[in-house]
């Protein structure tokens, strides 16, 4: 692979385009949609393609590259040594099949369990955010994000998953009580580009490697805190629950986790 890597940048930007110009011609036309783990967790047709379309891209691009992708058509991963590619074809399968709206692609890239560069393609605005320490910015198309302002929990909205808030996991009723409110967008790439962009200051949810892995590289580039929700770095191997939050507003729901208080 080419180790410049604004050129990576270009080429793995360009891929997604064409997947996106896939992916909306394919929703002209029938979809098939099978249930995963059970009803509210769906996978189509059109997620599968997508997958083995980026997939196939970044092996021509990257021939040595380990590639993991929650479709299946990735490699069998036992360790982030080397680079690692993480793809969500369509983040918001339920979205995209209710909607038809508010879905995203993701790729991450790490090197040696660093994030190097990170995307999230808000599809039906036809937004690629893209970034990361390997190129030094994050980009929204052509538009480069500044760090979103480091809100204190009190001063911003939150976003969330609907069951964290349903069952109370991790003391999620008193964390939405201490915002300024919670939004759910049914999306972990829609909830992360609302963080880049200061419209939300945090994001809690139980996650996969694929939903977080591009939004963490370039969160962390604009010093948003990603960990789980007791403060511990990722294992980008397994799941996590996960909290995205400004650093104020990290400290604020780390404190609420340590004090274990409920409302
Ligand atoms: P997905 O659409 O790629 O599966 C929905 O709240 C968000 O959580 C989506 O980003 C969705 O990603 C993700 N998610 C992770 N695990 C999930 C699961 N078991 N069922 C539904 N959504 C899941
Ligand atoms: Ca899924
Ligand atoms: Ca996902
Ligand atoms: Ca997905």
């Amino acid at each position: 692979m080419s180790e410049d890597w604004q050129q990576v940048a270009r080429d793995v930007s360009a891929l997604l385009r064409e997947g996106r110009r896939q992916v909306i011609a394919k929703m002209a036309g029938p979809m098939t949609v099978d249930e995963k783990t059970g009803r509210k967790d769906l996978v189509t047709n059109i997620d599968k393609s997508n997958e083995q379309f980026l997939i196939a891209g970044i092996r021509n691009m990257d021939p040595t590259a380990k590639v993991l992708g929650e479709e299946g058509f990735g490699d069998k991963l036992t360790s982030l040594d080397g680079r690692v590619w993480i793809v969500d074809p369509i983040d918001g399968t339920m979205n995209f099949v209710k909607q038809h709206d508010n879905f995203a692609m993701m790729i991450g890239i790490y090197q040696d369990g660093e994030g190097q560069l990170g995307f999230i393609y808000d599809v039906m605005n036809d937004v690629l955010y893209a970034g990361g320490p390997a190129v030094g910015g994050v980009w929204a198309n052509d538009q480069q994000i500044s760090a979103p302002a480091n809100l204190a929990l009190s001063e911003g909205l939150i976003g969330a998953s609907a069951p964290l808030v349903v069952h109370d996991t991790a003391h999620m009723q008193k964390i939405v009580h201490d915002s300024a409110g919670m939004r759910i967008y049914g999306s972990a790439g829609i909830e992360m580009i609302n963080v880049l962009l200061g419209k939300t200051l945090g994001y809690i949810s139980y996650l996969k490697p694929w939903d977080i892995a591009a939004g963490q590289v370039m969160l962390n580039f604009l010093g948003v805190r990603v960990s789980t929700i007791d403060g511990q770095p990722l294992n980008m191997l397994s799941s996590n629950l996960v909290l995205v939050a400004t650093e104020k507003a990290q400290r604020d729901i780390l404190q609420i986790e340590e004090d274990d208080v409920s409302l």
